[in-house]
């Protein structure tokens, strides 16, 4: 003899599931009515149990009316009674057995259970979906105020993203309530992000600088700029002999434009037009110069012949020479991005951001250098030769943040700048 507890939905079904299994030796003992399927109290539904054992000596007797509101089938079986019993007060779910009976019901195949299993799935996608992202009206007002200044500075999304899951990972939901630390640490991780370019200690003679990108971004002026930071020397640094080359002569205003600054500096000026004028210009002043300064034309990054040219003309420079590109801070992160992808066969080795003073937002920037692994050199915040001119530091962009309480002394002994390094011209 073997007892046996059935479940399901009526009583018909019950006993249908018991043939199944055992044929007619089934001997019922009882019914009842039952909350069944049910998860954590969740999506339980009415439902008949019944009770009963397997024997080969089959006990004749009464039939009895299930509760269910199915009417037990002809006497197949054998009943011995039929409890009236009331629906089950709830009692307090037992988490590890409710498990089993789910998962063994499922087992079984039972396709109300597949149903209920396929709703708490459903339950617990919607449970991590708010544990992650969610919905930021369900959001802690720490991480809406965080994600409505980051937006303010023209992060990019992803950018966003990424910090605002950082700070679900990092702070517990107490920790959230205090904002000002929250954002303390936000203002470190972008810090962190940013990454400074780091000069070479010992540079060949001469050493070779180039600079491209695409057209208007301030080339020419960041090149003047350098040209005075070397040849008329600052910082307590000793005057470099140097000399600029420009691959844009022939546009109406260009050689203009570098030959003042040259002027105004008593510095000489070459023009070239291609590969081998270059390289001839290069080896001429090999010997006397420190320092050359290549200055080029401005390329539409989606124009990828003439970027190809101007990637062949410059490889006359030598694999020594640094080229860096400039980018102006105006530019969408999105653009800023497709540019620095754009300009990646140049093998550039750094950023120099132009036009600072002509925004107060700087999370593009940021986003984007960060995305794409670049570091930045310099910044350039003016017009003005060659004062508006400066070295990345992570504090200058830090401070120039919108909507973040900055605490500078905190920034600075957290992201210390060596001093000696900034270009002074007093
Ligand atoms: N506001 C501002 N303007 C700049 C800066 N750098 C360059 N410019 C201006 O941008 C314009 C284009 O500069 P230019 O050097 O000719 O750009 P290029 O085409 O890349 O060589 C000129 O009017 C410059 O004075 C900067 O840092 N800030
Ligand atoms: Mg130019």
């Amino acid at each position: 003899m073997e007892y046996f507890i059935e479940q399901a939905l009526t009583y018909t079904e019950c006993l249908n599931k018991i043939r199944m299994k055992y044929g007619d030796r089934y001997t019922i003992l009882y019914h009842k009515n039952i909350r069944m399927g049910g998860f954590l109290g969740l999506f339980a539904k009415d439902g008949v149990e019944v009770t009963g054992f397997t024997s080969n000596n089959i006990i004749k007797n009464v039939n009895s009316l299930a509760l269910s509101g199915a009417s037990p089938p002809g006497p197949i079986g054998t009943q011995v009674f039929t409890s009236p019993a009331p629906v089950e007060p709830r009692k307090p779910l037992d988490f590890e057995e409710e498990k089993k009976k789910v998962i063994a019901a499922a087992n079984r195949g039972d396709p109300t259970l597949q149903m209920v299993l396929s709703e708490v799935r459903t339950l617990k996608e919607k449970i991590e979906a708010n544990a992650v992202g969610g919905s930021s009206s369900e959001e802690h007002p720490t991480l809406g105020r965080i994600e409505e200044i980051l937006t303010l500075n023209d992060f990019s999304p992803p950018y966003c993203q990424n910090i605002l899951d950082r700070i679900k990972r990092e702070f517990s939901l107490d920790a959230l309530n205090k904002y000002e630390a929250v954002q303390d640490r936000v203002l470190e991780w972008i810090g962190e992000s940013i990454i400074l370019y780091k000069e070479d200690k010992f540079q060949r003679r001469p050493r070779i600088m180039a600079l491209v990108g695409p057209t208007g971004v301030g080339k020419t002026t960041t090149i003047a700029k350098l040209a005075a930071i070397f040849g008329i020397g600052n910082s307590g640094r000793r005057p470099l002999s140097v000399r600029m080359i420009t691959t844009d002569a022939f546009r109406i205003g260009a050689k203009a434009q570098i030959e003042a600054y040259g002027n105004i500096m008593a510095l000489p000026v070459s023009y070239v037009e291609d590969y081998d004028d270059l390289k001839k210009t290069i080896a001429q002043y090999s010997d006397g110069v420190d320092m050359i300064l290549v200055d080029t034309i401005g390329k539409s990054p989606r124009d990828a012949v003439k970027l190809g040219e101007m990637k062949q003309l410059l490889d006359a420079c030598g694999t020594q020479a640094e080229l860096y590109l400039a980018v102006a801070a105006t530019t969408k992160s999105s653009d800023l991005k497709e540019i620095l992808r754009q300009f990646e066969p140049f093998n550039y080795r750094s950023v120099i951001i132009t036009k600072l003073d002509e925004t107060i937002r700087v999370g593009n920037v940021i986003s984007a250098l960060s995305e794409r692994g670049k570091s930045i050199s310099y910044i350039t915040d003016g017009q003005k030769v060659p004062s508006n001119i400066q070295k990345a530091t992570i504090v200058r962009f830090l401070i120039n943040l919108e909507g973040f309480h900055v605490n500078r002394a905190q920034i600075e002994g957290r992201f210390p700048s060596d001093e000696a390094e900034q270009i002074q011209w007093r």
